[in-house]
């Protein structure tokens, strides 16, 4: 269900978010408009993630449950993992340089790839659609 070409459409209080994870306001108006497209494809257990954006384009494999690392944009490096649950696949993933926690969940929802974020108390959600 997952699978596919998935390009951001809009996104709710991510600009907050962005600020609580400490990321400069011109950095920030950026990356509102970073154009982000990831392509998911998914055998089994195992993920294939291909991310483009304005600021790069990154390949990322990962399997469900098993701990890999994953470096922003903006260098900040985090590690942890995806799970599934039911139809939705939970991340939850620490920051090297604070040891705070950034939890994040993957959900298909009326046709749309919606990914919402936490960290240190904010919340934030962004919406794809598929290409
Ligand atoms: C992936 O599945 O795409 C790779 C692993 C993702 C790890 C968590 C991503 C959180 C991205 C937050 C963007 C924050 C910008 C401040």
């Amino acid at each position: 269900a997952f699978n596919g070409t998935w390009k951001v459409d809009h996104s709710e209080n991510y600009d907050k978010f962005m600020e609580q994870m400490g990321i400069n306001v011109m950095k920030r108006k950026l990356a509102e408009h970073d154009n982000l497209k990831i392509t998911i494809e998914q055998n089994g257990n195992n993920f294939h993630i291909k991310e483009s954006s304005t600021f790069r384009t990154k390949d990322i494999d990962f399997t469900l449950g098993i701990h890999f690392e994953y470096t922003l944009a903006d260098g900040t490096e985090l590690a942890g993992t995806w799970e599934l649950e039911g139809d939705k696949l939970n991340g939850k993933f620490t920051r090297k340089d604070n040891s705070k926690v950034l939890l994040t969940t993957r959900s298909i929802v009326g046709g749309e790839l919606v990914q919402t974020f936490n960290y240190d108390g904010v919340d934030a959600k962004r919406v794809f659609k598929k290409q």
